[in-house]
């Protein structure tokens, strides 16, 4: 895993912030995984690959306490407000359709597998404001190569946890649930691609899609949907909850893109939250600043009308 990212720097190289990571203990939800002996030099090199953004971290109050989760309700205070309510232990996620090895896995079984690493990655929300997180997760690559991806496969779909007890926000209909999300089979397996279960060295926060999450970095936020129960390959684009509410708004593809406004809103610029209330407005990038290492995914695609 992190051979595939070694590089010539040594331990001299190595950022205060990989420092800062090396010396900590990374949280997955069930338990803690020590990555301390990887994670200083995999860091260095990760920054290296521009995997890692050094621009500065949000706190995790902000990170935690704005946010959108709309099965917890729609303002940004009421996910944090009102998911201590969700069980996530027990936790399984089904994987099927093309898949050589379906079935219902439990967290800890996934997290098995896999080895967690921190990731700080810009996050972009649809609605002009952005973040910057420090993730901790795992390549959904991974994942995939797990349980064998089949030859038919062209597509990734994902579907959120549905619990009317649980989530307020279920029994107000503001989506058609489940909340469900896509991508494309090779964006699914883009290195960049992750399956986040902590932030900082925290489990990941209810509010932030316990204890299992999609992040991509390059997509706006809504692709990254939370709290995921069921992975399928399939041969065909899946529906996803803000296209099927939305189509003219909200395409599948969705990477940010700062020439391709939304059709009630600019989408060149954007707000880091925690700025305060004078702060400058800050230009958007090109897939969110990760075009050196995505843009190939859509060469000889038209981005205005695969938005
Ligand atoms: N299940 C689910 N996933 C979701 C959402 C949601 O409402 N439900 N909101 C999306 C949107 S619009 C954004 S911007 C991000 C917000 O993630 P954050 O709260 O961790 O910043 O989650 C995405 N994933
Ligand atoms: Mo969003």
């Amino acid at each position: 895993m992190a051979g595939r990212y070694r590089s010539d720097l040594n331990w001299s190289d190595v950022t205060p912030k990989a420092d800062f990571l090396s010396r900590r203990r990374l949280m997955a939800g069930a338990g803690a995984l020590a990555v301390g002996a990887m994670a200083g030099p995999a860091m260095a090199t990760l920054s290296a690959n521009g995997f890692t953004t050094d621009e500065k971290p949000n706190s995790f109050e902000e990170i935690s306490g704005y946010n959108n989760f709309y099965e917890f309700g729609t303002g940004k205070d009421d996910p944090a407000r009102n998911a201590a309510a969700l069980t996530i232990d027990p936790w399984s996620v089904k994987i099927d359709g093309l898949v050589d090895k379906p079935g219902d896995y439990a967290f800890d079984d996934i997290l098995g597998g896999v080895t967690l690493e921190e990731r700080i990655y810009r996050f972009r929300c649809v609605e002009a404001w952005s973040m910057v997180v420090p993730w901790v997760g795992f390549e959904l690559a991974d994942l995939l190569n797990r349980v064998g991806v089949q030859s038919g496969a062209k597509y990734v779909a994902f579907e959120t946890a549905v619990r009317p007890d649980e989530m307020p926000g279920i029994s107000r209909g503001y989506l058609d649930w489940p909340y469900r999300e896509g991508l494309r089979l090779d964006e699914a397996m883009h290195p960049l691609t992750l399956m986040a279960t902590g932030l900082y060295d925290q489990p990941m926060p209810k509010q932030n899609g316990a204890p299992l999450r999609l992040v991509v970095p390059w997509k706006y936020g809504f692709k990254s949907i939370k709290s995921i129960v069921r992975i399928s390959l399939l041969d065909q684009e899946p529906p996803t909850s803000w296209n099927m509410a939305n189509r003219r708004e909200y395409g599948f593809y969705s990477n940010v893109n700062p020439e391709v406004d939304h059709p009630r809103w600019s989408q060149a610029s954007e707000r880091k939250v925690g700025g305060g209330l004078f702060a400058a407005r800050q230009p958007t990038l090109m897939f969110n600043g990760y075009e050196d290492q995505v843009a190939g995914l859509y060469t000889g695609m038209d981005l205005r009308q695969n938005f």
